[in-house]
């Protein structure tokens, strides 16, 4: 038998133990492992019921998600069996009883269901996530699901890919028992209760498959949400299509069906960008110049300064992870201000159903409103978050350090600003690194840490490991200005006001952006940020431009006019009272009279051009940060860009998309914009060599000695 399954007896019961490390994935060996342990289970008379279960944290997590990248590049000619191998399963003469603990997701909720009955441990859960990886389920679960779950909640699962927790499933029969205690010696006591008694196959029980009258009203409604909710994605239409013929036709057929989706979905653009961007969001967290054996300072109290828009953010975030925090304003209004937000947050959270008001009740319990230091010198962490300039945020420094415990993270929110040099103000620079969170801080998943050039490896390795716990997404950059992901948005923001100046339209650049996946389109999004920040931005660096080239005029003129965005009901677009975007002839009748004063010739631009222009902005940028090391690898811009910035899931992030284009390509228009709008496009040095080489960014690996 194979190392990854077992096969061992207690009495009269068979145990066959899924033993695949870290999430007992269905790898090569493990489905064959199960295969040879059902034929002995059969073949042996002093056997009368088996129990499946995973060793370790987990039942089954699923396939092997690294083996579909095998197969849709021609690597590996094997397909995966599951099929025939869950009838096999279930046409065991021994009932089977599938014992769940940890996740039974994807392949591994297909395996349960081919039981003839599941237990749980009650903190158990159960789904089928296939969606998030734009595949849907391969081995008959929108077969098996309707037929224990019913058919609306089938599709729910499968469309969504959103787990349930053993409760539910119990509720809903997907479980039969929940088991308190020991898991397997309840799944035993369980299997010798239902031992040489007559057990269901899963596939033959029809009755939970509805009418066709109520299950037209269930595929629409859920095809609607499915357009409205994951815009653009193939693979949530296709499982609800897959669940349909679970209630069309027979179980082999529908399987059939299944199987065409399902490899239609594998084969496509799509789920290649999303299992990168499975593999990715756990990359990100491996630095290698930081091993997993770094120590760790424990973080269990915090301290946030400032109580604006992003302090009372990060502070929700730390008494979200059960952290207390204490939170420090200047004065009295600001500070009662700033709480006054947070309570309105988690009020707004607890009428949405998110939150109990118990929950709400604890975690403002956790947030100490301060108007001093007392209270800093025992906390293990700092975040400052006050405004955004270098002399002020010395200052904070230069207090901090005078008044932290030894060891205390020391840790600033700048999303402009040197590390280095807000470092220098203290006496302790490894012990201080950049937390950039995104707004809103408390739902946003992006956190950037910031890494100076003295911040220790424990410093760093701690905030890799804090991100998780705090339910953010950490990506480590280095330390330039804008860091990574504002300073990619700077050309990106630029160029779409240079198209709005050449004649592209403000409705048409935004929807351009947004009918390629993006949240927002950059205008609508410079409004929602407040267009006042660049301005100001512009205004400091101006004398860093370059004389002779090319800078955006519209924005600074729209703040000239008072037009900063939402905030004053009025930017690019003008808004109404439920804060709708409308679009104002008065800004489209300005921008055509400052295009003209400045000499730039308005013309009709095709959607094609507006889409390369921005996204081909984003790139060059990226690929020059990758150049000079600020970021680690080409899928760390990935994900920023896909946790902080609204790109879509299924375009796999920048970098991702621009390898799925072909950089040889790529680099040809660039270098075409470069030609057509001078030196602002001149392609970056690492595209030109990867496109001349025939490379991707994804193989890039920047030279250890000259990472940031
Ligand atoms: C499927 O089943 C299709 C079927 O319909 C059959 C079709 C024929 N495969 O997340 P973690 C790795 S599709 C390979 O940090 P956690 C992961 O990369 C699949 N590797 O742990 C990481 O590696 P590393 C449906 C996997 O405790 C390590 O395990 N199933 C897989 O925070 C630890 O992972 C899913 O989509 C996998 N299936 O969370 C479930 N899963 O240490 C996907 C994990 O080298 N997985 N790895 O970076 C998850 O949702 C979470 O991993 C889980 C554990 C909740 C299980």
């Amino acid at each position: 038998m194979s190392d990854l399954v077992q096969l061992t007896k207690d009495n009269d019961i068979a145990i066959i133990t899924v033993n695949n490390p870290p999430v007992n994935a269905l790898s090569p060996g493990v489905p064959e492992g199960i295969s040879e342990a059902i034929e002995q289970i059969d073949k042996d008379p002093t056997v009368k019921a088996a129990v499946l279960m995973g060793a370790g944290k987990t039942f089954v997590a699923g396939a092997d998600i690294k083996e579909f990248g095998k197969i849709t590049s021609g690597k590996t000619e094997r397909g995966i069996a599951f099929v025939p191998l869950l009838k096999r399963i279930e046409d065991c003469s021994k009932p089977v009883v599938m014992a769940i603990h940890g996740t039974a997701f994807g392949g591994g909720l297909e395996l349960a269901m081919a039981g003839h009955y599941r237990v749980a441990a009650p903190t158990a859960q159960v789904g089928q996530p296939e969606v998030k990886l734009g595949i849907i389920p391969g081995a008959a679960g929108t077969q098996r699901l309707p037929r224990l779950a019913g058919v609306a909640k089938a599709v729910e699962m499968c469309a969504d890919g959103n787990p349930i927790k053993a409760k539910e499933a119990l509720s809903l029969g997907i479980v039969d028992k929940l088991i308190d205690g020991d898991l397997l010696t309840g799944a035993v006591a369980f299997a010798r209760e239902v031992a040489g008694k007559p057990a269901r196959k899963t596939r033959e029980r029809n009755e939970k498959l509805g009418t066709p009258e109520q299950n037209a009203a269930i595929f629409a409604a859920a095809r609607d949400a499915a357009r409205k909710k994951a815009r653009g994605l193939m693979a949530p239409l296709a499982a609800i299509d897959a669940v349909e013929a679970a209630t069309k036709l027979p179980f082999d057929q529908g399987v059939e069906a299944e199987r065409k989706l399902f490899t239609e979905c594998l084969f496509s653009d799509q789920s290649k960008a999303m299992i990168h961007v499975f593999f990715g969001e756990r990359e990100v967290a491996k630095v290698p110049d930081v091993p997993k054996e770094t120590p760790i300072i424990p973080v269990n109290s915090a301290a946030v300064i400032g109580a604006g828009t992003m302090g009372g953010g990060i502070a929700m975030v730390f008494a979200n992870a059960g952290i207390p925090v204490l939170l420090r304003e200047a004065d009295q209004a600001a500070l009662d201000r700033g709480l006054n937000t947070i309570r309105k947050n988690y009020d707004n959270s607890v009428k949405k159903g998110r939150f109990t008001q118990q929950y709400m009740d604890e975690r403002m319990a956790l947030i100490k409103p301060t108007l001093s230091y007392d209270g800093f010198e025992s906390v293990d962490m700092v975040v400052e978050a006050v405004f955004e300039g270098m002399a002020l945020k010395k200052q904070v420094f230069g207090d901090l350090d005078k008044i932290c415990k030894k060891g205390a993270i020391l840790a600033s929110n700048t999303s402009t600003l040197s590390i280095d040099e807000i470092a220098s103000a203290t006496s302790r620079p490894g012990s201080v690194i950049g937390t950039h969170f995104f707004s809103p801080a408390n739902v946003m998943r992006l956190l950037e840490i910031v890494r100076g050039k003295a911040t220790s490896k424990e410093v760093i390795a701690t905030c890799m490991q804090l991100s998780k716990k705090l339910g953010k997404v950490g990506v480590l950059v280095g330390n330039c200005r804008g860091f990574v992901g504002n300073r990619m948005f700077g050309p990106y923001r630029r160029e779409a006001q240079f198209l709005v100046e050449e004649g592209a339209g403000i409705e048409a650049v935004d929807k351009a952006m947004y009918d390629f996946g993006m949240a927002m389109g950059p205008l609508a999004v410079g409004d929602l940020a407040g267009l006042d920040v660049g301005w100001r931005i512009r205004k400091e660096f101006k004398h860093l431009e370059k004389p002779g080239v090319r800078q955006p005029l519209a924005e600074d003129r729209l703040c000239e006019m008072g037009r900063y965005g939402q905030k004053t009901g009025a930017g690019w677009y003008k808004y109404d009272e439920n804060r709708r975007a409308i679009l104002d002839p008065v800004v489209e009748e300005n921008i055509r009279k400052w295009a003209a004063e400045a000499g730039v010739k308005q013309h009709a631009i095709l959607k094609e051009e507006i889409v390369d222009r921005l996204i081909y902005a984003l790139v060059n940028e990226g690929a020059r940060i990758l150049a000079e090391g600020f970021a680690l690898r080409a899928v760390d811009i990935d994900i920023i860009y896909l946790t902080g910035y609204g790109f879509p899931a299924h375009r796999g992030g920048p970098m991702w998309y621009a390898d799925t284009v072909g950089l040889k390509k790529v680099y040809d228009r660039i270098s075409e914009f470069h030609k057509q709008h001078g030196e602002l496009w001149e392609p970056a040095p690492l595209l030109k060599r990867l496109a001349e080489e025939g490379k991707s960014f994804a193989g890039f690996i920047k030279e250890p000695s000259a990472a940031a």
